[in-house]
Formats: structure tokens, C-alpha cells, sequence
């Protein structure tokens, strides 16, 4: 099968040609596609170095699976490009997430959606790792309110914002000035309310996806949804404060017992023994993990939990990869 990776030279990018190997994707031939700025580089994919090459109108000619991580603009301008090819698009921006044409899939709660689409949208990191969890439980109870606290790590911004972590954590230790941030204030030792642009209500853009997609995603349009993202100085793992009520009472017992059977979740909750999702050992991994699952202090028929994932797998490359994995199980895509 070949397959191209827009976007490839970029955290999401790379991590999507780490999880194409490390899940044997049957790939003949990998198309490493990027910026001109970028073209030239080597990535290592099987044990072999591969070339990073500049998009083009003919990038995507014979390509069966194009996996895109490039940003909203590229993406407007090249998946309808890869499609017209006769390309399947997962595309990991924005870009297509609210288009009601495009099925915005994650694999564990709808991916029947994505059959038949050329181009199939890859939700949100921070919304994706809900989803994941309030899904089976939905199921049980009937979800009719989530509310999300969201403490997102900087590789969700890209490689400049892991850098100034480091930089800027070792400045801030030395007493040095603040170095230059990413952000509208340094990172380091701080917790930032401002993940996107506001809106005239003061709502974040990253609030309004959480808000939207899960919507959407779930089929559940009528969905209260209350949220707030923050910015924190983790380098990789979002973790996410999540309140789900139901219309059916759900016991933390019966909740634990189907999360555990869930796909893609791993349940670690023993708070008496200190063990709970934490994103230092979430990094890396592929489940969503769930914890601290007790009843709300303030609402019936209502949870609260603690739930943890790798931004850059489960929250993008690895939903990504799982898109392609369905399509390709069910025949959908040129083997
Ligand atoms: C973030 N969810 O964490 C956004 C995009 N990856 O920055």
C-alpha cells in the first residue's frame, strides 16, 4: 500500500510514521511530503532513511492512504488534491473537523462513519481522549451533561513550545529573565487559561472544539457540554478533569467494570495507594487511562473522573493510523 504523510517533519508527522511501523501498516511505499522549507530531510521508517519531499499537485498520484498533520491552510489546499487522486485523507487539522460532509472519527465510538469518505477528520487530542471514555459509558446511562477541565502538555503546540519548557524551566531555576515564549506568557512553572483565540464571550477556540466535536462525534447534537483548557508544563500527555451525568443513575463500580472491558482504555484507579492516570507514564503509550472514578460532590446521577492520554498517539497519530487500520479491515482502501 503506499501511503503519504503531509506534515511529516512535525511532532504529530514523525509520531505518525512511528506508529505506521510500530503497528506493521502494510506499506510498499511511504511518501514523506512537507513545505519546500522542509523538503530534504531524512526520517527513518523500517530501518531505512527516507527523503522528505515538497507537496505538489502530483505528491499524491497512486497514493491509497494520505495521513495529513500540516495545519488547517495546507489541508484546505492539499486533501482535496489527494482525494481528486483517488486518495482516503485523515487529516489531523482542523480543517474539515465541523464540515457536515466529513466524518470526524474516532475509531472506538464511530468509525463505521469514515467508510466511503474521502476525506475523514481527525478530532482533537484533548477531545478525542474524552470521547474515548464518556462513550461506553453513555451507552449505559445516557450522557445528557459533560463538563471538561483540560491541563494540555506543550508538545500539543509543536516543537518550539517543548523547547522553551526546557529553556524556559532551566532560566526560571537560574533566575534569569524569562526567555521569549510561544505563548502570551512563559510557560515554565505556570498554568495558562489561553489555549487558542477567544471568542467576544471569552470562550477559547480549544474550548469550543471540545465543546463541538464531542458533539459531533458522539451523534448526541443536544449534549451540554462545559469546558476550560489550560496550558501546562508537562512535555507530552493531556490530562483532563472530566464530570459526566447521566440520565440513569451509573454506580463508580459499574462505570469501573465497563471501562475496563472499553476499547483502547486502561482503568488505574486505587487513590488509596496513590494510583491514578498520571502523563508522565501515559508518554508514549496508546491507551486513555481512567481514574479517580467516584460519584460528583454536587450532582445526581453524576461522575467525576480523571482521564489521561498521549496527546501525540492516542490524540493524533495513533487515531490517525486506527482510521486507516478500519478502513483497510473492512476493504475500504486499496490493499
Ligand atoms: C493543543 N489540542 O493541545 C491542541 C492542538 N494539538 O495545542
Amino acid at each position: 500500500m503506499r501511503v503519504a504523510v503531509l506534515g511529516a517533519t512535525g511532532l504529530v508527522g514523525r509520531e505518525m510514521v512511528r506508529v505506521l511501523e510500530e503497528r506493521n501498516f502494510p506499506v510498499d511505499e511511504l511518501r514523506l511530503l512537507a513545505s519546500p522549507q522542509s523538503a530534504g530531510r531524512e526520517i527513518l521508517f523500517r530501518g531505512a532513511s527516507w527523503t522528505v519531499r515538497a507537496v505538489d499537485e502530483r505528491a499524491f498520484d497512486g497514493v491509497d492512504l494520505a495521513l495529513f498533520s500540516a495545519g488547517s491552510g495546507p489541508s484546505r489546499i492539499w486533501a482535496p488534491v489527494a482525494a481528486g487522486a483517488g486518495s482516503v485523507v485523515v487529516d489531523n487539522s482542523s480543517a474539515w473537523r465541523m464540515d457536515p460532509s466529513v466524518p470526524l472519527v474516532v475509531p472506538e465510538v464511530n468509525a463505521e462513519t469514515a467508510l466511503g469518505r474521502p476525506i475523514i477528520a481527525n478530532p482533537n487530542c484533548a477531545t478525542i481522549q474524552a470521547v474515548v471514555a464518556a462513550w461506553p459509558l453513555h451507552k449505559e446511562a445516557g450522557l445528557d451533561y459533560m463538563s471538561a477541565v483540560t491541563f494540555q502538555s506543550v508538545s500539543g503546540t509543536g516543537r518550539a513550545a517543548v523547547e522553551e519548557l526546557d529553556r524556559g524551566s532551566r532560566a526560571a531555576l537560574a533566575g534569569e529573565e524569562p526567555l521569549p515564549s510561544v505563548y502570551p506568557h512563559s510557560i515554565a512553572f505556570n498554568a495558562l487559561p489561553h489555549i487558542g483565540a477567544f471568542d467576544e464571550e471569552g470562550v477559547s477556540e480549544e474550548e469550543w472544539k471540545m465543546v463541538r466535536e464531542s458533539r459531533k462525534i458522539m451523534a448526541l447534537p443536544d449534549l451540554s457540554v462545559s469546558c476550560t483548557t489550560v496550558r501546562v508544563p508537562v512535555f507530552r500527555g493531556h490530562s483532563e478533569a472530566l464530570l459526566f451525568r447521566f440520565r440513569r443513575d451509573l454506580a463508580p463500580e459499574r462505570a469501573r467494570e465497563i471501562l475496563s472491558r472499553s476499547p483502547g482504555v486502561v482503568v488505574v484507579d486505587d487513590p488509596a495507594s496513590a494510583s491514578y492516570p498520571l502523563a508522565r507514564e501515559a508518554a508514549g503509550t496508546d491507551p486513555v487511562y481512567v481514574g479517580r472514578i467516584r460519584r460528583d460532590t454536587a450532582l445526581d446521577r453524576a461522575l467525576a473522573l480523571w482521564v489521561v492520554s498521549d496527546n501525540l498517539k492516542k490524540g493524533a497519530a495513533l487515531n490517525a493510523v486506527q482510521i486507516g487500520e478500519f478502513l483497510l479491515e473492512r476493504g475500504a482502501l486499496r490493499p
